[in-house]
Order: structure tokens, then sequence, then C-alpha cells
């Protein structure tokens, strides 16, 4: 990629919503490029793989069962600044302290179904980029 890139995730509470389509245009809107995409529904273990840095925390087995709960969309954007604009466009892990017009402002329900994924540093964007996607999927991008 040219520019920076960050790995994000519509989460399973927004899918079943129906807030995918008002995710991926403010995605738009906000001057990423989607570079790969694809809807999965991750397995228990793929989940407790995916946020394995929680794994000593008391949420974590929730937090594994939800994100197993139902399709994700998993997608990777660029942008300058890819990871900290998405981060600032996503708004706190808590719906309630989350600033105006933030995604989980406007669709999260609580701090645990918060609606997005957004990767927390350029180098666990590399790392979670390729727990979904191949090099095969990515080349040409
Ligand atoms: P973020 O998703 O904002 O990077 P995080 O990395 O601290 O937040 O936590 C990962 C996910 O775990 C978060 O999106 C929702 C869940 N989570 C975090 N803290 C929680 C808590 N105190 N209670 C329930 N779920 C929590
Ligand atoms: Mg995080």
């Amino acid at each position: 990629f040219e520019k920076e890139f960050t790995l994000i995730m519509i989460k399973p509470d927004g899918v079943r919503s129906g807030d995918s389509g008002k995710i991926l245009a403010r995605i738009e809107q906000e001057g990423f490029k989607i570079r790969a995409m694809k809807r999965v529904r991750l397995s228990l273990e793929q989940a407790q793989q995916f946020y394995s840095v929680h794994a000593a925390r008391p949420f974590y087995g929730e937090l594994c069962s939800f994100m197993a709960s139902g399709p994700v969309v998993a997608a990777i954007l660029e942008r300058d600044n890819a990871v900290q604009h998405w981060r600032d466009v996503i708004g706190a892990t808590d719906p309630a302290e989350a600033a105006p017009n933030t995604i989980r402002k406007l669709y999260a329900k609580s701090k645990g179904e918060n609606a997005v994924h957004g990767s927390d540093s350029v180098e666990n964007a590399k790392i979670e980029a390729a727990f979904f996607f191949s090099g095969l999927e990515l080349a040409g991008q």
C-alpha cells in the first residue's frame, strides 16, 4: 500500500442491526480506500485467537462468544494516518463515553457490544490484516 492502513471490523451487533451500509458509507466519507473486505463468521477459537492479548481480562469469555455469535465484516482501510483516524472516527470503547457523531456513539449499544473494531497501532494492523487476508487476496492492491 502507498499509505498507512488499518484493520477494521463491523462486529456482529453492527451487522445484525443493519448498520453495515451506513458504516461503509462513513468509511468512504472519511477518505479511506477499502483495499480488501469480507464477511465471515468467526469460530470461537478464531475469536479467542484474534483477541488473545485480552485473554487474562475478566470480559474475555463474553467478548469471544459475542464475536463468534454472528458474521462480521472485516476490511483493510488505507489513508494517511489510517490507524489513528479510524480510532477517532469510532470513538471511545464505551459508547456512553464516545464523542458525538462517532460510530460507537451512533450505533453501539454497550461497552461489550460496540459495533466496530479498529487496530490500535500500525504494527497490530499488520498482524490483524494477516489474520483475515492472505497475500494472494492482497496482491495487486
Ligand atoms: P477497543 O475495541 O476500543 O480497542 P479494547 O481493545 O480495550 O477496546 O477491548 C477490546 C474489546 O473488548 C472492546 O471493543 C469491547 C471489549 N471490552 C473492553 N473492555 C470491556 C469491559 N470493561 N467490559 C466488557 N467488554 C469490554
Ligand atoms: Mg483494542
